[in-house]
């Protein structure tokens, strides 16, 4: 029970598969108590299912397309919990998916790229800025996904490269600038899993057999081992830890030519 009497607000659950729920579970079993998040109406069914099971105190709405959206979310999360929080997780990526399939220069729109930018990267900012006060009140951390394709080139993440260097940056930027009210900002970078997110990407089965073959663990990573690591962020164990990108994806991101493709090539 690393987090008894921990408080935290949980978005980006769409589905069981989600690593937001992921997360939520491992908080949950940590002793935390949550306030779980929705986009929309068609989503809440499943935020209702994991508040459930993770015995949250609330479901609220939170698009984080809309300002007044995302301020009426922490006005009911301060009414609630008004002496503060312990942490927010931003586990919200998505791009058109006219965006994520084809050649990146062909495909790439300004509105498309707006939107990107707007809903995976600058989202976490207006997080940030409706959490301060309440963050700041315990010494709280904030959270975000993000992924190798911010770094390094793989086809069809194209604008979503884009939008995950952005919210990288936005992690140091962010660290600094909250680090004198003595809140921390991390991120965990991820390895692929099959979610709602990766539904629809063509060839996803296809990166996940590659990727197994690259990794020095030779294996995919799963939902409960970034819900482990975004634990350890969270928790007080990663109190001098701000501005950092942990990297969870069985190390893929150390390899740059992987004896398994050696083999297959002879
Ligand atoms: P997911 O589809 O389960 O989660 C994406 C979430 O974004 C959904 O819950 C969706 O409701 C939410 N969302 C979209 N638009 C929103 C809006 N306007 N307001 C609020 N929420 C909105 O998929 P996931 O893979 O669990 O994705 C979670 C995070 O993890 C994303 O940032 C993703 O980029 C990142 N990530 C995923 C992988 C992977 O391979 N699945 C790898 C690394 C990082
Ligand atoms: O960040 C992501 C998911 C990004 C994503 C996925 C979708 C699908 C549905 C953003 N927007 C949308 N929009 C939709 O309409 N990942 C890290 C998972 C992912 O997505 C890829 C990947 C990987 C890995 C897309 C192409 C190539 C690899």
């Amino acid at each position: 029970m690393l987090l008894q009497g921990q408080r935290f607000v949980v978005t980006g659950i769409a589905s069981k598969l989600s690593i937001a729920w992921a997360i939520a579970e491992a908080l949950h079993r940590e002793g935390a108590s949550l306030i779980l998040t929705y986009p929309s109406d068609k989503i809440k069914k499943r935020v209702d299912m994991a508040a459930e099971q993770f015995d949250a105190d609330l479901v609220l709405e939170c698009d984080v397309a809309s300002d007044e959206s995302i301020e009426t979310c922490f006005a009911a999360v301060r009414e609630h919990w008004g002496d503060g929080i312990d942490g927010v997780v931003h586990a919200i990526g998505f791009a058109p998916m006219d965006q994520l399939n084809g050649d990146f220069t062909e495909v790439t729109t300004r509105e498309g790229s707006q939107i990107a930018h707007d809903i995976s990267a600058y989202s976490f900012v207006a997080l940030a800025k409706a959490s301060r006060d309440l963050l700041a009140m315990r010494h709280g951390s904030l959270l975000t996904l993000t992924y190798e394709g911010s770094i390094s080139v793989l086809p069809n993440y194209n604008v979503m490269g884009m939008a995950k260097a952005s919210l990288e940056a936005s992690v140091r930027y962010l660290a600094t600038s909250l680090g004198a009210d003595g809140i921390r900002v991390n991120a965990v970078s991820a390895g692929p899993i099959r979610t709602l997110a990766a539904s629809g990407i063509k060839s996803f089965r296809k990166m996940l057999d590659i990727n197994e073959k690259i990794t020095p663990l030779q294996r995919n990573i799963t939902q409960a081992e970034v819900g482990n690591a975004a634990l350890f962020l969270l928790s007080p164990w990663a109190s001098g830890i701000t501005g950092e990108i942990l990297f969870v994806d069985a190390g893929f991101n150390t390899v740059a030519i992987s004896e398994q493709l050696m083999l297959d090539d002879e």
